[in-house]
């Protein structure tokens, strides 16, 4: 497969002005016809072949204003179709066949659960009909969907439907028209037996817009949560940016196989089901808050991607970046902000840190790929979200809703670039953008080495900022970016922020510095005492912040900084100094001590004036470091010995503060009726915790409380929490009856079987790799189903000390699974294989294992996806 470069863009020789669709629904047979009024732009050659991708497609008929082609006048391969000459405006009729029941890539036409159900980003809709597949192509769509009326009585695609009626021998027909252009990625089909729930909501400019959720009649009584979600999305987005929705209608319908978690099409949203529903007793409070926010994510796109668009899908970043911006804001509003922002970094510095530097590293823009489902990735999504949040930061909020106007009114039903949205910032500020955009081009993560000195002669506080960031392939000289820091000098005396002097000017007390050099020496003058820095405040840039603090420092810190999220991080900085000294111990054979610093540290958390605090935030500070983490942060891999490590400072801290736990956890378990409310999630994630300290040492009550919260089955997050607990404890004879009977209870329910497939497999005994082989043949399995791939052998590979076996058996059923998912599904056997290409981060025997596998799989026939992703592995 060959790589396709940013630098090659052309734009379209011809536009699609309107797209006439329509679909004959069959399992085996599907027959598609498409009308396309077509035009060539002016810039075009007059001579200039129509290009129309196509995949899997049988033709059945072609013609152009009517007369038929003839076979001499077009070429016909594997990926499309080239008309050799056409007129500058016409008309192109063309139909195809194609089975949506054969489909198990789950893109473009596809069933699920018997219902038929469409995913065209990024290039799916080639596998519906000939096409020019690119987001720069906008048309208006009219679709005409004719089905069964008994197996399929609800017909929907996007836009309103604007006829509808009965045909003979029992097919009946729906027509749907969309008035605002979009590029064919944002079509959408559903058809099936559904239900739906509709409610109704009135815009800033007061036009009513039915809201419906469509789902499969069992789950009728799961949506109220994703509706809830919906209408404060589209207030918020009223409210923020000052977007309102454009069409009567908008549809949510939920899925049972789907590749992501859901997907924009204009007025019909896809949402794999566990993206969408949710019930107190079958979803934990963290699936109703993921429900929320990509609920949000996905009407967010409406003007963040639907009414402006992408020119081509190396600007992918420009509407995931900014809408993931958007949704993390929303969240952070309606939940406790700091709390969302510790979650989102400590993903992020775990896992998107993790994709930079390894084989598959690139920039927010990349310059090439060979496939662009393989680059739907964190640092596309996250990393270009952390990139518009700076962008925020660094222009100040009102510039930048100022510039999001002018974004959304200059590009309105346009195809544009990040230059385009960067612009648009710059020109609202006057602020000069040019050294940020190579956050745009340079991939891999910036590092940061601090040094400061306090000189009390002179009342200075000198801090000095270098920046380096390592090579990533096919990058090996890096430039020096321009990182926002923003900061606070925390006064060792008075434990307060001390105002912030720099060459003359009062910046206050909480400010950014601007780092643009490859180093450089800020002087803070007036400092009265010596101070302790509080550097990258909320995290401010997606940087690895070094700074030689002492435990003394960061114990200050974790009490005393002013910025939530950095008292959470001097936390886990704290943490992580215990946890080195201890992986060194478990290596050298050397016996574990406990550091004293850490259990105050955490003493004064459940009892002092920590206590008091936000109780979601404590339940943050309370939580150690996650072995993915910790392994981020060592210069090899040793699973064992972060495991090991990681186990005693939860042992010891339980043993030590065992009563503090137990109080903590009595004081905040509850009655009152579920709700995903801030307060009461932040109450179960504290009390839940704590329990999980206790059964860190079996202690006798805690597991009766276990016992007592599995059976009490007042809610999933409980439940759940209590049963993994178990689970991963050593107590097989409790865990063994609950697991049967929890699997037994829920085995009609697949979001709850996922769930039951993951937490066991995630326990660190020793029996998983059985477990998952076993487990692979149960009835509820199938690895057509992506969230079964990723609740069963996904998480598996999450689990580290049993997927890295030295034995190798964990890399080869990873590798067996994805051989075979390469036929099935690339884009989810490329996702799954992520873990083995990481290989260089880990010890000798290990890395030979994994490149092992890696050579087996490449010696298949493989996928574009997957080869994409073992080549650069193995390069
Ligand atoms: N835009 C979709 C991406 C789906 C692409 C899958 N190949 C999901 C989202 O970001 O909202
Ligand atoms: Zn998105």
């Amino acid at each position: 497969p060959q790589p396709v470069y940013l630098s090659d863009y052309q734009p379209p020789a011809y536009r699609v002005t309107h797209t006439e669709l329509t679909f004959d629904l069959d399992p085996a047979a599907t027959r598609v016809k498409a009308r396309l009024l077509i035009e060539r732009n002016d810039q075009a050659d007059g001579k200039a072949p129509l290009v129309l991708e196509g995949e899997h497609l049988t033709l059945i008929s072609l013609a152009i204003d009517g007369t038929p082609l003839t076979e001499s006048e077009y070429r016909l391969d594997d990926h499309g179709l080239e008309i050799h000459a056409v007129p500058a405006s016409f008309s192109l009729e063309s139909e195809v066949e194609i089975a949506p029941s054969a489909n198990t890539a789950l893109e473009g036409l596809y069933q699920s659960s018997g219902m038929y159900c469409t995913q065209c980003e990024a290039e799916g809709f080639r596998r519906i009909t000939f096409y020019p597949d690119r987001p720069d192509v906008m048309a208006t769509f009219t679709v005409t969907v004719i089905g069964d009326a008994q197996r399929e009585p609800v017909l929907l695609a996007n836009g309103n439907p604007v006829e509808r009626g009965e045909l003979e021998n029992g097919r009946h027909f729906v027509k749907w028209d969309d008035p605002h252009p979009k590029p064919c990625y944002l079509f959408a089909l559903v058809a099936g037996n559904l239900h739906k729930v509709e409610d109704t909501f009135t815009t800033m400019s007061g036009r009513n817009v039915t809201l419906q959720i469509w789902v499969e009649k069992e789950n009728l009584d799961k949506t109220e949560h994703a509706m809830a979600s919906l209408k404060r999305s589209m207030t918020w987005d009223e409210q923020t940016y000052g977007r309102e929705y454009d069409l009567d209608l908008f549809m949510i319908v939920a899925v049972n196989d789907f590749n992501m978690g859901a997907m924009e099409n204009k007025g019909l949203n896809i949402f794999n089901s566990a993206a969408v529903l949710t019930h107190p007793d079958t979803a934990t409070d963290a699936a109703f808050q993921n429900v929320e926010g990509i609920v949000a994510h996905e009407y967010f796109h409406n003007w963040s991607g639907n009414r402006v668009t992408c020119r081509d899908w190396f600007q992918l970043s420009l509407k995931e970046g900014f809408t993931v911006f958007r949704d993390q804001c929303f969240s952070a509003d309606t939940n406790s902000a700091p709390v969302k922002r510790i979650e989102d970094v400590s993903f992020f510095r775990t896992a998107q840190f993790a994709e930079d530097a390894g084989p598959t590293a690139h920039p927010v823009r990349p310059d090439h790929y060979i496939e662009i489902t393989n680059f739907y990735t964190l640092t596309i999504y996250e990393k270009g979200a952390e990139v518009v949040r700076m962008l925020c930061n660094l222009v100040g909020w009102d510039a930048f809703r100022r510039g999001a106007d002018t974004y959304f009114e200059r590009f309105d039903g346009q195809a544009v670039t990040i230059e385009d949205f960067v612009n648009c910032m710059a020109e609202a500020s006057g602020e000069d953008l040019g050294q940020f955009m190579r956050w745009y081009s340079q991939a891999g993560t910036p590092e940061i080495d601090a040094y400061g000195e306090y000189d009390y002669a002179h009342s200075e506080y000198h801090l000095t900022l270098r920046q380096r960031t390592p090579a990533t392939p096919g990058q090996t000289q890096k430039q020096p970016l321009h990182i926002p820091v923003r900061m606070g000098l925390v006064g060792t005396k008075s434990g307060q922020d001390l105002t912030l002097t720099l060459a003359g000017e009062k910046l206050g007390k909480d400010a950014v510095v601007h780092l643009r050099d490859d180093e450089q020496t800020f002087v803070f003058t007036d400092v009265a005492e010596a101070p302790v820095p509080s550097l990258l405040r909320d995290f401010s840039a997606p940087v690895k912040m070094h700074f030689p603090y002492s435990r003394e420092d960061l114990a200050f810190l974790l009490t005393h900084d002013s910025d939530g999220f950095n008292r959470w991080d001097a936390g886990q900085r704290l943490a992580m100094l215990a946890l080195d000294d201890l992986i060194a111990a478990h290596r050298n054979g050397v016996e574990k001590v406990m550091d004293t610093r850490v259990t105050d540290a955490f003493k004064t958390l459940l009892t002092g004036a920590g206590a008091s605090a936000d109780k979601a935030v404590l339940a943050e500070m309370l939580t150690l470091p996650s072995e993915a983490y910790i392994a981020e942060q060592q210069p090899i891999v040793d699973v064992d010995a972060i495991h090991a490590a990681r186990e005693f400072v939860r042992q010891s801290l339980a043993f030590a503060l065992r009563d503090e736990f137990m109080a903590v956890f009595e004081a905040n378990r509850s009655d009152e009726p579920y709700a995903p409310t801030p307060e009461q999630i932040a109450k179960r994630s504290l009390k839940n915790v704590a329990l999980g300290y206790l059964m860190a040492i079996e202690d006798d009550q805690a597991i009766a409380f276990c016992q007592e919260q599995v059976a009490a089955k007042h809610n999933m997050t409980d439940v759940r929490h209590a049963l993994t607990l178990l689970v991963h404890s050593d107590r097989d004879d409790l865990s063994g009856p609950a697991l049967k009977a929890f699997g037994e209870k829920w085995a009609h329910d697949p979001l709850v079987m996922d769930q039951w497939f993951t937490i066991q497999v995630t326990r660190p005994q020793p029996d998983v790799l059985e477990r998952v082989e076993f487990l692979m043949q149960h009835p509820a399995f199938s690895l057509r189903n992506p969230n079964k791939v990723r609740a069963l052998v996904g998480a598996f590979a999450q689990n580290r000390v049993n997927f890295h076996r030295l034995d190798g058996k964990g890399y080869a059923l990873l590798a067996d699974v994805v051989i075979e998912l390469n036929r099935l599904n690339p884009e989810i056997a490329a996702r799954l294989v992520t873990p083995l290409t990481r290989w260089q981060r880990f010890d000798e025997a290990r890395q030979a294992l994994m490149r092992h596998q890696l050579e087996r799989i490449k010696q298949e026939p493989l996928s574009s996806n997957v080869y994409e992703v073992v080549a650069k592995a193995l390069a």
